[in-house]
């Protein structure tokens, strides 16, 4: 420790705390933070509000949820020993297969017994005099550590519709992320579906195969597209484990992490014929190939967007047989690509089914939930099972679930009320020893490759610091500042940053949040591993230290 640290004050920061770090969230990001703090033999208390780990893959058990990225390049690529015995049997692994394959890791490396299940982290507050966090839990207990990483997911604070009378419903009823554990069946039943996001696409599809009927209730169509899955051949799966290193290679190198990589060619460089059968070509392969790997400006220029998406709506009506019903599947407000895009297997082809019905809530908004089912202007409609597939307050929003404060007593949700402010997306500037893995400000895309990185980027700082006997580690304001104005910056010219969605922090259902915000960092993953090379071969000095 700093020697100008007076004794008195070094004793009781020694002393003061039962952990040397807790971590809120046994999800990808909690399970890999821990592993690597025990590495550094820091004692670690994980707290999870679910009964076991998984996080996104333990809650949303809804039918249908799976990967849109190929299961192979989203497995962690820490351990040989783990490549080398799991084998994924679908390209895009469902939510019983990726949750199995997270009880695996957390069986192998012995992780369950340092992880507190069935408990959530109400509040956490800096405490200056100690150098600690005083935690305290949803049973009104406390504990108190140096470290407070959040694990917490970009995706995990889900939000209802702001509509009338939702308790009053007389059937059964949840939100996707909220989804029962035990086997639902729709078998002849009235099933109401509200959300067309990526989840609700994923749910309408499944659960239109044995509902008695199925009517979807939509504000905004999205541009999906076909994501091909299929299961790995032994072959396949051998062939994958000899390119392990190649295929995380490639991820490391593409913005997203995902496998694909932007076609270099311009939408006006080649001729209508090339530019089609490219389109088709995408159209037909797997995964999220045709969003990540499409022409360079297909999701910086106007006109080069507004080509793609007159492709794919002209696919809508060729697969929707109904013209009224296909016209109303297609996205007006906003270009291909510039939401999240939702990748489907079948999904139009459901609105030709006897059993399906698309109500188009800009036409007919609805109501009120009533105790028999739905009212929109111009209709009751009862159901037995309403399903909300309504999304999340996405990044920021399970920070804000939290009372947490830093020096001072300053509130995050405070500190962050227009828009965050980061240090890497890792650090805050006045929360000491709060440290974020994919937190606001992080890159979004292929999620463990980026987990993997910043939480040994994480490790190494508190190992820094250790090593030193520092027991207080702060971004400066100066560097929060750069950092977030970089952010900012960097966000200008992308089409996404036009168009209201969870991407650009904007949630019509949540106070407040209907402002767009900078709350990802849209630099990609190449360049964020840049910077924080460099702070770390400049000795973190935008990190205080003492
Ligand atoms: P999304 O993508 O935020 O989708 C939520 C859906 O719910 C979207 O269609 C919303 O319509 C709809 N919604 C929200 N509130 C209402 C109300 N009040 N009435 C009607 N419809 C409503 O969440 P998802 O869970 O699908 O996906 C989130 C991410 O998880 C996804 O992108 C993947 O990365 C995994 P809107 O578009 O706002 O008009």
């Amino acid at each position: 420790m700093n020697d100008a640290v007076a004794p008195a004050l070094r004793a009781r920061i020694e002393t003061a705390v039962d952990f040397d770090a807790i971590v809120i969230g046994a999800g990808v990001s909690g399970l890999y933070q821990l592993y690597r703090l025990r590495e550094i033999g820091m004692t670690t208390r994980v707290f999870e509000a679910g009964s076991g780990v998984g996080g996104t893959w333990y809650w949303n058990r809804y039918p249908g949820a799976r990967f849109d990225s190929e299961s192979w390049s989203y497995g962690f690529s820490f351990s040989q020993e783990l490549l080398d015995e799991w084998d994924w049997e679908e390209h895009f692994a469902g939510q019983p297969e990726t949750e199995r394959y997270l009880n695996h890791v957390a069986d192998k490396f012995d992780l369950r017994r340092d992880i507190q299940f069935d408990t959530r982290v109400v509040a956490a507050h800096y405490q200056e005099d100690s150098h600690s966090w005083n935690v305290t839990l949803d049973d009104g207990s406390h504990c108190v550590s140096r470290f407070l990483i959040t694990a917490v997911g970009v995706l995990s604070a889900p939000v209802m519709p702001r509509v009338p009378g939702i308790e009053s419903f007389k059937g059964q009823s949840c939100h996707t992320h909220d989804w029962p554990r035990e086997p639902v069946s729709f078998e002849g039943k009235r099933i109401a579906v509200i959300g067309t996001g990526a989840t609700g696409i994923q749910t309408i599809t499944e659960v239109a195969k044995t509902a008695g009927s199925l009517t979807v209730f939509q504000r905004t169509p999205q541009w999906s597209a076909p994501l091909h899955n299929s299961k790995v051949t032994a072959e396949e799966m051998s062939e994958i484990r000899k390119n392990y290193t190649e295929i995380f290679a490639r991820c490391q190198e593409t913005v997203g992490c995902f496998i694909h990589t932007p076609d270099p060619r311009s939408v006006f460089e080649v001729t209508e014929a090339e530019r089609e059968a490219f389109w088709d070509k995408l159209y037909g392969e797997p995964g999220f190939g045709i969003w990540m790997g499409n022409f360079r400006d297909v999701l910086t220029d106007l006109e080069a967007n507004r080509l793609m998406s007159e492709f794919l709506a002209r696919k809508i009506r060729e697969r929707v047989e109904d013209p009224v019903v296909a016209e109303k599947l297609i996205p007006v407000t906003y270009g291909f690509g510039t939401r999240r895009v939702p990748m489907e297997s079948g999904y139009f082809e459901v609105y030709n089914q006897p059993n399906v019905t698309l109500v188009d809530l800009n036409d007919t908004p609805i109501e009120c939930i009533t105790p028999d089912g739905i009212r929109t202007s111009d209709a009751e409609h009862d159901f037995d099972m309403i399903i909300y597939a309504t999304g999340f307050d996405a990044i920021t929003g399970a920070f804000d679930r939290i009372d947490i404060r830093g020096v001072g007593g300053v509130s995050l949700k405070d500190k962050w009320a227009e828009t965050p402010v980061t240090f890497l997306g890792i650090l805050v500037d006045g929360f000491p020893n709060f440290l974020m893995v994919m937190g606001p400000h992080a890159g979004l895309g292929n999620f463990p490759r980026a987990v993997e990185y910043t939480s040994d980027w994480v490790t190494d700082l508190i190992r820094h610091g250790r090593e030193r006997g520092m027991t207080r580690l702060d971004a400066t304001k100066a560097a929060a500042k750069a950092w977030t104005d970089h952010v900012i910056e960097v966000n200008d010219g992308l089409l996404f940053t036009e168009v209201d969605s969870w991407m650009t922090g904007v949630n019509h259902n949540v106070e407040g949040r209907h402002i767009r915000r900078v709350v990802r960092y849209s630099g990609g993953h190449p360049a964020f591993r840049r910077r924080c090379e460099e702070v770390t071969a400049g000795g973190y000095q935008e990190v205080s230290m003492d």
